[in-house]
């Protein structure tokens, strides 16, 4: 089990089947862990998946073992069983996902867990909850990479939320290569990407710019 730490979510990966063509899934993975990302979240959901159910699991167990080889911890987006079998370091649930407190029930002390927090009301519901780790909060920014979005903060937006917040915030959403450093300046731990890295030209490079910032 890894224990939380902070630093993890400087350049956190979030990628799952949809988010890639057909087949890159694995390899842009690779390709992030290589560059030096600091977490990756298995995000494999929705009708542009392009995996089974069956394909899923085995995709999540094969990365599963090349995070744990490059020493990166493995998350699982709101999925407990998933999270479970894979014996992922971490968990991360967004407000309408699976109920945070029966989250923390069945895998508090097994791994770290996040929770997404888009607005005031959810972090200071958050903050009164024992056993979270990290809040994941936006869109800082429009995003093209979740249909059901919550409405966009902005920096300013993320900036009132680090400051009510008692944990550390990664942001997340719409983040492009130009904003790594105003996301840094706003409070937040770091980044978490899909398209940037995902729709990288130069995954190394990218992933060398979330780490500098
Ligand atoms: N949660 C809030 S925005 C978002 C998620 C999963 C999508 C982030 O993707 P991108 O491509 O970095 O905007
Ligand atoms: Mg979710």
């Amino acid at each position: 089990m890894t224990t939380f730490d902070p630093q993890l979510l400087k350049a956190y990966f979030v990628c799952g089947s949809q988010d890639v063509p057909a087949g890159q899934f694995v390899p842009t993975v690779k390709a992030a862990l290589a560059a030096g990302i600091t977490a990756f979240q298995f995000r494999d959901k929705g009708q542009r998946s392009q995996l089974t159910e069956e394909e899923r699991v085995a995709t999540a167990i094969t990365l599963r073992n090349l995070c744990a080889d490059a020493g990166v911890p493995f998350i699982v987006d709101d999925d407990v069983e998933l999270a479970q079998m894979t014996k992922a370091d971490g968990i991360h649930v967004g407000q309408s996902d699976e109920k945070i407190q029966a989250v923390i029930q069945a895998v508090g002390g097994q791994m770290f867990i996040g929770l997404s927090c888009s607005n005031q009301a959810e972090i200071l519901a958050a903050n009164a909850i024992d056993g979270i780790d990290y809040y994941g909060s936006g869109p800082v920014f429009p995003t093209g990479s979740k249909a059901d979005a919550d409405p966009v903060i902005g920096l300013a937006g993320l900036k009132q939320l680090v400051g009510l917040s008692t944990r550390p915030i990664v942001g997340i959403g719409g983040i492009t290569v130009t904003d790594l450093p105003d996301v840094i300046k706003a409070g937040a731990a770091g980044s978490a990407v899909i398209s940037m890295i995902a729709a990288s030209s130069d995954i190394a490079i990218t992933v060398g710019a979330m780490l500098d910032a």
